[in-house]
Formats: structure tokens, C-alpha cells, sequence
């Protein structure tokens, strides 16, 4: 049996019955299924970030007998070792400790490498409400996780970057708590991403971690979004799917004050008709707070109102054609190694952005922290949010595409409120092939479904014979904008062969070259012909440039990328020692020449 296979087969189970939420039994070998409660980053929570007790497992003797799950005979029970009781050979509390969130890599030289099972504990006071689910919320943690609070296993989940929430109202007690978390990182080869990606596979509870009371009857989804006659629908979905619950949608600015009934799936819809509504965009990036209501359960969240579309090669932002000027972003950390995890992180990479003249960011390659989506809001910039389906994956395996399709719905779940997301991405650089594409339609018809307002794209390597790129990738008429990634003067060629390239948009729809760029360390300086001076970079830039304005169907860019990121395929001493340098800003937060390059070319182009 395939290591995840637990987990996922349920998740299946779980779409196909439709269902939400589960509290399960710590006895119980099958998967407890977290929920996704909506805009946890808006209600008042416990945060658990800071300190917790680690134990390293590589032989993942943790378990105990029983194996996992359920495992809350091993570590999960959290007792303390005594003198005179029965013999027990681990105890977090004199365990060291590393802080939450982050990778375990960066916290301690002996983890850099690890890959595997560890433990996290931590003790904390909580007083939970009566008639409350009490919720244990995770932000994202690498990659498969079990959580046990006072020893009761109370979910399982797989996946690094999205998040999930437990319910934990039966076994939270009033006064102390134990909470353990149990994260392997261990790549496998049915997983996504699997076995091989270019960028360091970082372990650990690598975003924040808190803990909230929710009433018994609980907002888990809402959202509204703009239509082009300037009317607004939307749907607020009530915990319980109990039928005829009252819902109420104020947004106090548009004098919007509206009730609806829940269905019998716990659906209430909404249609708007604000009289002056002023659109969101990335000149004027208005956000309106908005009061959604469902008995004892009250949700505030700043949304911003724009409609999406493409007509034709052109991306309309309002019903206006907007030419994306963007930039790639790993999730790493500026100024320090590691996982971006903090407001500050947020701000320094997207104040960059901003700084370059970007009205767009590739989110590469999987869901960032949500305070990225959250700061492209009210920064105004435009972003692709991407699923870690990258290169070649496990297609014909069921199991791994189930896991992809959890992470797609948990994509969309989270920030299908943000006006700043345009673009739903299905995959990075996959290989044309039957099994590929009918795994990614699987896919694009789920997005589809989940969210009809949103466009579809997924990057795509660029083909080349001779000098013309040749756009035949069989997934390319089932998606809105198509995203290409080339190499000219870096993978193949030199610098200034790239405007003797020709390119052709057969299908009329929009194109991003999603993925251009070169290796530069920053600090080398050199003749432009010579490979990762900074010349170098800003000469594949330049040649670049000259190549897309003989491009007139192009509708956007996103440079790769900006800032250089860790990748142990990377291993050019004195050079990358580990790093990808295709950065415009260093690790370090040193900017390249190409830095002020691209930025005079956008500026060029607003
Ligand atoms: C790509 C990948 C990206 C790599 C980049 C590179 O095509 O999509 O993940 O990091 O090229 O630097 O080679």
C-alpha cells in the first residue's frame, strides 16, 4: 500500500459524498479529515507561534507499537517520563526547541539535510467556549502530518503548502493542553510535488499555527465577486449544512445590508446591486469591508470588486486589455534562510515587485503564505497561484491525483475572496502525454467547477524547431491563458539570438512568457559573454526584450525570477553553492544589475 494512500482515498470518499468536517477517535486507523474554515487569518485566535519541544524520528520509532496512524500510544500521548514508572524513552519537555513557524532546515545545522518524521510538542493554557468547535489551525506544514491534542489523534493531512484546520472540540480541555504534531517530509515519488523539483524541500510547521473557538453553527466559506454588469453574486457557506439559517452580507460603504436563507447543502446566495461601486485595480486598488453574519458567527474581510476575462490574445481587468508586467517569486525569505513566514517577508518581496513596476506576481510554485495574497490586495498587484504539479509526476496514479485536486481545493477554498488572484495555475513544465493531460483536464475541470469566475493557465515548456516556437502542447485549448517558459541565451543560444526567434500565437489566446531569465552572482562582474557575471543576466534580459516587442499578441511577463532561492541542484561552487542565482536581488537581498534593467523596461511599458 502506497505510503498516503490512507489519506487520499478518503479525501476522494470525502468530494464524493460532498461532506465537510469530521471529529474523529484516536482508535480509528482511517484518515481524520481536516476542514478549511474561511479567512481564519480575520477572526480572533490563540496563537501557538514560538517555541515548541522537537523530537527528531528518522527511524520513526514514535509511532510505538501500533505504527501510524493512530499512533496515540507513541509520542502523540505526550507523557513525561518517571523514575519509578513505567520505562519511557523520549520526554519533549527536556527535548530542545525550535520555533514556530519555520523550517526545521534553517534552524539547526544538523537538519539541513533532513529529510523524515519529527515531532513538534508544545503545552499550552487554552479556556474554550461552551457551545463552540474548538479549532486547531495549521497555515502549512511539509509535507504529511498527524496532530494529537492530550493524546487524541485529531487529524491527518498531507500536502506542504495549503491549510488546514482541525477540529479539536473533544479533546481540548479547559486549563493546560498538550498539543503534538508529528511531520514528515520524506519525498516520495506518488506525491505532490514529487521526488525531484528545483527548490529545497523545507520541513516543519513552516507557517503560523493557532487556535480559535468557532459558534456551533460557523461560516467556513464566503464570497463575492463582480459581475460585468456591475452587480455582485456571491455565496456564504454555514458549517452543518442545516437548511433555512439566516445569513446577512453588510458592506456598510456600498449601503449594502442584505439576508438569505441557507439551502439544504448550508448555501445561502447572494445578488448585489451596489449603486456607486468603485473597482478594484492595480492604479486604485480599493478594498471594502465586508460583515458576513450567520447566527452567533460574525466575519469581517476587506474585498476588493474586479472582473477578469480574456477576449481574444488580450486579458481584460475590468473590461479593459492590461498588459501584465510580473515577476517570479519562490516562497523563501528575504534577508534570512528559509521558508517566508511574516509580514515583513510578505512586504520586502512584494515591495520589490513594486519597486521593478510590476502589476503581477507568479506565485512559483506552489500556494505562498497568505499574507502574500492578502498584501497583493491591497498593494494592487495582480497574481497566478500555482499547485506544486510540476515536471513529471505520478499521472496514471489515483491516489496522486487525488492529492493534487485536495491541494487545487484548498488553493481555491483560501483565496478565491482575493480580488488580486487572477489566475488559477494548474502545473508547471509537465511533459506532453496522454496520461498528463487527461490528469491535468481532471484538474481544470475541478477549477472550473470551484471557480467559474477565474481564469486557467498552466506553464508550459516552450518547443522549439530552429528558431520558431512551436505552441502544440495538447493541454493548451483547454486552458484561458496560456503560460511560456523559455530559456533563450541561458538553457540554449546566447544572449542576443533571442529576437532572431519567432514566435506564433495559432490559437489566438492570450500568452505570458511565464519563465525567462539567466544566472547571475550578484557581486560578479565580468564581460557580458561571460556565464553569471551580472552582465551576463542583463545582456539575456536585453536580448529578451528586444524579442517580445516583436511579439504583439503577448499579453504579459513574469521574469524568472526575483530573488535567488535554494536548490540542492545547484552546486557550482564559488557560484550557486546551492542556490538557483537567477535572482534579480541575491539571498542576501543584494540587487543585480538586471534588477534596474527590467525595471527601466517596465517602466517603458506602463
Ligand atoms: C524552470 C522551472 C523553474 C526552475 C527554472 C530554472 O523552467 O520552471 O522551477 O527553477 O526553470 O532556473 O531552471
Amino acid at each position: 500500500m502506497p505510503r498516503r494512500r490512507l489519506s487520499v482515498s478518503l479525501f476522494r470518499f470525502l468530494l464524493l459524498l460532498a461532506t465537510t468536517s469530521t471529529l474523529a477517535h484516536a482508535e480509528d486507523a482511517q484518515p481524520i479529515q481536516p476542514t478549511l474554515l474561511a479567512d481564519i487569518d480575520h477572526r480572533p485566535a490563540m496563537s501557538l507561534n514560538g517555541p515548541w519541544h522537537i523530537i527528531v524520528d528518522p527511524y520513526k520509532g514514535g509511532w510505538g507499537a501500533e505504527g501510524k496512524p493512530p499512533g496515540a500510544h507513541g509520542y502523540g500521548a505526550d507523557r513525561q517520563p518517571s523514575p519509578d514508572g513505567p520505562l519511557q524513552e523520549y520526554s519533549f519537555v527536556a527535548s530542545p526547541t525550535i520555533h514556530v513557524p519555520g523550517d526545521w532546515n534553517t534552524q539547526r545545522p544538523d537538519l539541513f539535510y533532513y529529510e523524515g518524521l519529527l515531532w513538534y510538542e508544545r503545552i499550552f493554557d487554552y479556556h474554550p467556549r461552551t457551545h463552540a468547535h474548538t479549532i486547531l489551525h495549521v497555515g502549512a506544514s511539509n509535507y504529511e502530518t498527524h496532530a494529537f491534542v492530550n493524546g487524541v489523534r485529531v487529524c491527518d493531512h498531507v500536502g506542504g503548502f495549503t491549510p488546514f484546520d482541525c477540529e479539536i472540540t473533544s479533546a481540548i480541555r479547559e486549563g493546560q493542553n498538550s498539543v503534538v504534531i508529528a511531520v514528515d517530509n520524506q519525498r516520495a515519488k506518488e506525491d505532490v510535488p514529487t521526488l525531484k523539483t528545483d527548490w529545497w524541500n523545507y520541513g516543519g510547521l513552516t507557517r503560523d499555527v493557532s487556535v480559535l473557538d468557532v459558534p456551533e453553527q460557523y461560516i467556513d466559506d464566503a464570497w463575492l465577486h463582480l459581475n460585468n454588469d456591475g452587480t455582485i453574486d456571491g455565496e456564504v457557506h454555514v458549517a452543518g449544512e442545516e437548511a433555512g439559517r439566516d445569513v446577512t452580507v453588510r458592506i456598510a460603504e456600498l449601503k449594502i445590508d442584505v439576508s438569505a436563507k441557507t439551502d439544504d447543502k448550508g448555501r445561502a446566495h447572494f445578488h448585489l446591486e451596489p449603486a456607486h461601486l468603485e473597482r478594484w485595480s492595480p492604479e486604485h486598488p480599493r478594498l471594502y469591508r465586508v460583515e458576513y453574519a450567520a447566527g452567533a458567527d460574525r466575519l469581517q474581510d476587506d474585498v476588493g470588486f474586479r472582473t477578469i476575462a480574456v477576449e481574444g490574445d488580450r486579458i481584460l481587468l475590468n473590461g479593459k486589455p492590461i498588459f501584465l508586467r510580473g515577476v517570479n517569486i519562490q516562497g523563501e525569505a528575504p534577508f534570512r534562510d528559509g521558508r517566508a513566514y511574516s509580514d515583513a517577508d510578505a512586504q520586502t518581496l512584494l515591495g520589490w515587485a513594486k519597486e521593478l513596476h510590476c502589476n503581477f506576481v507568479r506565485l512559483a510554485h506552489y500556494p505562498h503564505d497568505e499574507r502574500m495574497t492578502r498584501l497583493a490586495d491591497r498593494l494592487g498587484i495582480l497574481v497566478w497561484s500555482e499547485i506544486p504539479v510540476y515536471w513529471s509526476i505520478d499521472w496514471s496514479n489515483p491516489d496522486t491525483l487525488a492529492v493534487a485536486r485536495q491541494q487545487l481545493d484548498a488553493m481555491i477554498h483560501r483565496d478565491h475572496n482575493k480580488a488580486s488572484v487572477i489566475l488559477w495555475s494548474m502545473s508547471n513544465e509537465t511533459p506532453p502525454g496522454p496520461e498528463r493531460t487527461a490528469f491535468l483536464r481532471e484538474l481544470i475541470a475541478q477549477a472550473r467547477k470551484e471557480d467559474p469566475t477565474r481564469l486557467i493557465t498552466s506553464a508550459i515548456v516552450t518547443k522549439f524547431h530552429d528558431k520558431t516556437a512551436v505552441l502544440d502542447d495538447p493541454i493548451a485549448p483547454d486552458l484561458d491563458v496560456l503560460g511560456y517558459n523559455e530559456y533563450i541565451g541561458w538553457y540554449m543560444g546566447k544572449p542576443e539570438d533571442a529576437p532572431a526567434y519567432t514566435w506564433e500565437d495559432p490559437l489566438h489566446k492570450p500568452v505570458i512568457l511565464s519563465e525567462f531569465g539567466a544566472e547571475a552572482k550578484a557581486g560578479l562582474h565580468g564581460p557580458a559573454t561571460r556565464r553569471f557575471t551580472e552582465e551576463y543576466q542583463a545582456a539575456v534580459y536585453q536580448g529578451q526584450f528586444a524579442m517580445f516587442d516583436k511579439m504583439p499578441f503577448l499579453a504579459g511577463l513574469s521574469a524568472w525570477l526575483l530573488m535567488d532561492f535554494r536548490s540542492p541542484t545547484r552546486q557550482l561552487p564559488d557560484i550557486q553553492d546551492g542556490f538557483n542565482r537567477k535572482g534579480l536581488v541575491s539571498d542576501k537581498g543584494v540587487k543585480k544589475q538586471s534588477f534596474s534593467v527590467l525595471q527601466d523596461y517596465y517602466a517603458r511599458k506602463q
